[in-house]
């Protein structure tokens, strides 16, 4: 399942939804056709309790219908709710409108029956009147509750949309070193652009198809950049969300001076994420291939093979060997120049199908699993 927070509905504020409700109310009022004067206002007065009321129980139904119920949502996005706006406020929000449904019909079942047992149309009138009144004061006091939604609404559209039954892969590395290009390299199409609560860097959700299986790539900026004593609860509640997905790491090291990190606090940078995200598989990629003062002896051979598959599609069951970089010895690519990109995803798809073998809590597919 994948939650996309993009299509959250927007929610109006408490006076909108009066507005509409009456307004609502009004032309249902207007619509009454009754030679009888008594009938005539007896009909209007009951349409308009009834309407408003409706209108504004439905309104709110259809929020709360909306908005994802975090018992049903993967540990993924649950933690990331906690993160961005708290689970607690979350469900109590939803829950006063719940309430204000509830209670805004009950207050129409009270009134219309008023309306219905007077001959009196000053009687109709008032009872109609003191239901316009007590609907308005519930609508109110829900209106924190609309003004806590609209705001989230904000924060949870910008969170990455992570489906947990594909693959994912975690990039994480310092500011700078190419994240995000190498993640929009390895991705086919145009990289979802997210965020995360608490930093205002944009963050990429790219995805590739390798045997008809889509893995997914996932940013960190902001996140695992940077050392952990800087850190403030939310951004570990963060992190430790990203304890949910995937079950691969790619530290991206970038020893090229261009980053304004330097090599030695990237490895401790490095030791850190280790600690952060226990149990995951983690390999350490060079970025910048390009910026290399020595480069693999293979790279034009490499390069030529790689664009020849780009052109022609790659055979199958075809192999690639992966770009080393001599100076750490570690595999590496270029983003800028497409360089060691198809050996990159073919062995991010290899790791992931390793993974899946030796992972002890894996279950066949449509393996019946508790919630
Ligand atoms: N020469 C070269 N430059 C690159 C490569 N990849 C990224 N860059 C450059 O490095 C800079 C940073 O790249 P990003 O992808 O934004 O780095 P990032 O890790 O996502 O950075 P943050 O999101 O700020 O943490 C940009 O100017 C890129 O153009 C590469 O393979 N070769
Ligand atoms: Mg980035």
């Amino acid at each position: 399942m994948k939650i996309v927070w993009k299509s959250l509905a927007t929610v109006l504020f408490a006076d909108e939804v009066l507005d509409k409700a009456f307004s609502r109310a009004t032309k249902a009022a207007n619509r009454v056709e009754d030679p009888n004067k008594i009938f005539r206002h007896r009909k209007q007065m009951t349409r308009m309790v009834q309407t408003a009321a409706d209108v504004i129980a439905e309104t709110f139904t259809e929020w709360v219908n909306a908005w994802p119920s975090l018992n049903n949502l993967p540990q993924f996005d649950e933690a990331m709710v906690e993160a961005a706006v708290g689970t607690d406020d979350y469900r109590h929000h939803l829950s006063m409108l719940q309430w204000g449904g509830k209670q805004v019909r009950n207050i129409a079942t009270q009134n219309t029956r008023k309306i219905i047992r007077t001959a009196r149309i000053e009687i109709m009138h008032i009872a109609r009147r003191e239901a316009y009144g007590r609907i308005s004061s519930i609508v109110r006091q829900v209106g924190p509750s609309l003004k806590w939604l609209n705001d989230a609404r904000e924060i949870l559209r910008r969170l990455p949309s992570i489906d947990q039954n594909e693959p994912c892969v975690v990039v994480a590395g310092a500011p700078n070193v190419g994240k995000s290009a190498l993640i929009a390299a390895l991705s086919t199409g145009k990289p979802e652009v997210a965020g995360y609560p608490f930093t205002t860097k944009q963050l990429h959700v790219g995805h590739f198809v390798h045997r008809r299986l889509r893995h997914q790539l996932v940013d960190t900026p902001g996140l695992l950049d940077r050392p952990m004593g800087k850190r403030n609860q939310i951004e570990m509640q963060a992190i430790a969300a990203l304890q949910h997905i995937g079950s691969i790491v790619i530290f991206l090291f970038d020893p090229s001076d261009t980053s304004g990190t330097t090599p030695e606090e990237q490895m401790n940078l490095l030791e850190e994420v280790k600690e952060l995200l226990p149990g995951k598989e983690l390999i350490i990629i060079r970025s910048k291939a390009d910026l290399a003062k020595e480069v693999d002896p293979n790279w034009d051979t490499i390069k030529l093979a790689e664009s020849q598959w780009v052109e022609d599609g790659r055979p199958a069951d075809s192999t690639m060997p992966l770009l080393i970089d001599p100076e750490t010895g570690h595999p590496t690519a270029s983003a800028t120049e497409n360089v060691g990109l198809e050996a990159l995803r073919l062995e991010i798809a290899n790791l992931v199908d390793d993974s899946k073998e030796n992972d002890p809590l894996s279950l066949p597919d449509n393996w019946h699993r508790r919630q």
